[in-house]
C-alpha cells in the first residue's frame, strides 16, 4: 500500500462498525434524532412572526430554533422533532406560513458525521498525523494543542485561564515572539458548543498562524509586535456533551436552581445590556441569560483574562451559521461610535473572503444584521475598551446549518483566513 493511502473498508465491515457505533451510542444514552427535520420557514407578515415565536414557547413541541425569525421575507430554520412534525406542519399550513424541508432526517446526517470521524481516526492512526479535515473530540483537540506547542516551542504556549463548570481546564493558545503585555488580539471559537465548524476552523487557523510566522510577511509583522490569544474550545462542557449525549447542545452545562433545565447561553451572559429583551429569563430557553452577568465560569474566565491583561485591542468571536461578519451593537440600535470604521473594515474583510471561493457574507452591526441580542461577547468587549470587536457567523446559510459536513472544514477555514488577517493587520496599523 502506498504511504498515506487508506485501505478501503468493505461496505459490510462499515455497516458492522456503524451498528456497533449505534449500540455504543444507545449504551451511552446518546440522544437520537431519527425522523427529525429542519424546516425553513418564511413569514410574509409581522403577524406570522409572532405566531412563529409562539411555537417556540410551546415546550411540548420542543422546536429548536436554529435560526430565529426576524423580519418578513427573512427565513427562520426550525429543527422539529419527529413527534411534533405533524403538529408543526399543520400549524404552519393553517396559518399560511410557507416552508420547505432543509434536512429530511437529522439522524442521517449525524450517522454520516460519525462515520467520517471513524474513518479519519483510522487514517490518523496509520499516518500519525492530525486530520484538519475532520471533526474531533475534546481529548483529541486538547492533545493536538500540546503537539502544536511542541512543534513551535518558541512561538506557541498553552495557558489555562480557568476551569469550566464541570472542572475541565479552559485552555488558551498564546502566540508570542516576546515582550510583555504587548497589544493583543483575542480569538475564540466554540462558545456555542454545537457550532462544530468553528472549533474545527479554530484548529486550522491556529496551525496556520504557527506555520505562517516567518513566511507570510503579514503574519510575521503582526506577531513581531502583537500577541494572539486563541481559545478554541470555549465551552468544553457543552462540547463534550455534543459528543457524548446530544449533538445539538448549545449552552453551558451549569445546573439552574429551581429548574430541571440545564445550561446558560454563554452568548447572552456578558455584562452588556444583560437581561434585556434580546435574551430569555427562562432557564429552559436556548437563549437563557443566566442568573446574573458573568455567572458562567467559561465567561468569567475570559472577562478576568481580558481585564487582567489590559492591552487587548481586538476581540474576534467566531460562531456559525449564516455567513455574516458583525460588530457592536447587538443590545441597542444606536450605532457604535466607531460604526463607520468597523463597517469599512468588515466590508473589506468579507470582500477578501468572497474572493477565495465566492462565498457571500453579509455584514453590519449585530442588531441590523441579525437580531437584537443582549449580553454578547463582543458588545461587552467593545464597552470595555476593545475597539476592534467582531463576530463571525461561518458557513453555511442553512443547507446543513450546524451539521456542516467535514468536507467543508478546510474550505471554510481557508476563506475565513484572509478576513481574519485583514482585521489583525488593520489593528496592527491602527494603534489607539
Ligand atoms: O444568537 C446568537 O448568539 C448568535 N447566533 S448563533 O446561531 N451563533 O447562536 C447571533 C448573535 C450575535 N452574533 C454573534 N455574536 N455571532
Ligand atoms: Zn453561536
Amino acid at each position: 500500500m502506498p504511504s498515506g493511502a487508506e485501505a478501503p473498508l468493505h461496505p459490510l465491515a462499515m455497516k458492522i462498525l456503524l451498528l456497533f457505533a449505534a449500540l455504543a451510542a444507545a449504551a451511552r444514552s446518546e440522544q437520537l434524532f431519527v425522523g427529525d427535520q429542519v424546516l425553513r420557514v418564511t413569514a410574509s407578515e409581522e403577524e406570522q412572526i409572532t405566531l412563529l415565536r409562539g411555537l417556540g414557547e410551546r415546550a411540548e413541541l420542543q422546536v429548536d430554533f436554529w435560526r430565529h425569525p426576524t423580519r418578513p421575507g427573512h427565513p427562520a430554520d426550525l429543527r422539529v422533532p419527529f413527534h411534533s412534525l405533524q403538529a408543526v406542519k399543520i400549524f404552519l399550513e393553517s396559518n399560511r406560513i410557507s416552508y420547505s424541508i432543509m434536512i429530511e432526517d437529522v439522524q442521517e446526517l449525524l450517522d454520516e458525521e460519525k462515520k467520517n470521524m471513524m474513518k479519519s481516526r483510522r487514517m490518523e492512526r496509520s499516518t500519525s498525523t492530525f486530520d484538519f479535515a475532520s471533526y474531533h473530540t475534546l481529548d483529541e483537540i486538547y492533545n493536538w494543542m500540546d503537539t502544536l506547542v511542541d512543534d513551535h516551542p518558541s512561538l506557541v504556549s498553552k495557558i489555562q485561564i480557568g476551569q469550566s463548570y464541570e472542572n475541565r481546564p479552559l485552555y488558551v493558545l498564546k502566540f508570542s515572539t516576546g515582550g510583555s503585555k504587548r497589544p493583543a488580539i483575542w480569538l475564540d471559537t466554540g462558545i456555542h458548543s454545537r457550532e462544530w465548524i468553528t472549533q474545527a476552523t479554530g484548529i486550522w487557523t491556529a496551525n496556520k498562524i504557527a506555520t505562517e510566522y516567518g513566511r507570510d510577511p503579514s503574519v510575521t509583522a503582526i506577531l513581531d509586535s502583537m500577541d494572539i490569544f486563541f481559545e478554541i474550545v470555549t465551552n468544553p462542557d457543552g462540547f463534550a456533551f455534543t459528543h457524548s449525549s446530544n449533538r445539538m447542545w448549545r449552552k453551558t452545562r451549569s445546573i439552574n436552581a429551581g429548574s430541571s433545565c440545564v445550561g446558560v447561553d454563554p452568548n447572552r451572559n456578558w455584562d452588556a445590556g444583560f437581561g434585556g429583551s434580546g435574551s430569555s429569563s427562562n432557564p429552559c430557553s436556548e437563549t437563557y441569560h443566566g442568573p446574573y452577568a458573568h455567572s458562567e465560569r467559561e465567561v468569567k474566565a475570559i472577562v478576568d483574562f481580558i481585564r487582567g491583561h489590559g492591552n487587548v485591542k481586538s476581540v474576534i468571536s467566531i460562531h456559525s451559521y449564516s455567513q455574516m461578519l458583525m460588530f457592536p451593537y447587538g443590545y441597542k440600535t444606536a450605532p457604535a461610535p466607531d460604526h463607520q470604521e468597523l463597517n469599512e473594515l468588515a466590508k473589506k474583510a468579507v470582500s477578501d473572503l468572497a474572493a477565495v471561493y465566492g462565498t457571500k457574507y453579509t455584514y453590519g452591526s449585530i442588531v441590523d444584521t441579525i437580531y437584537k441580542a443582549d449580553g454578547t461577547t463582543i458588545d461587552w468587549a467593545y464597552d470595555n475598551g476593545v475597539k476592534y470587536s467582531f463576530t463571525f457567523e461561518l458557513r453555511d446559510t442553512g443547507r446543513y446549518g450546524f451539521l456542516l459536513p467535514s468536507t467543508q472544514i478546510i474550505p471554510t477555514a481557508t476563506e475565513t483566513w484572509p478576513a481574519l488577517l485583514d482585521i489583525m493587520a488593520y489593528v496592527l496599523e491602527h494603534p489607539y
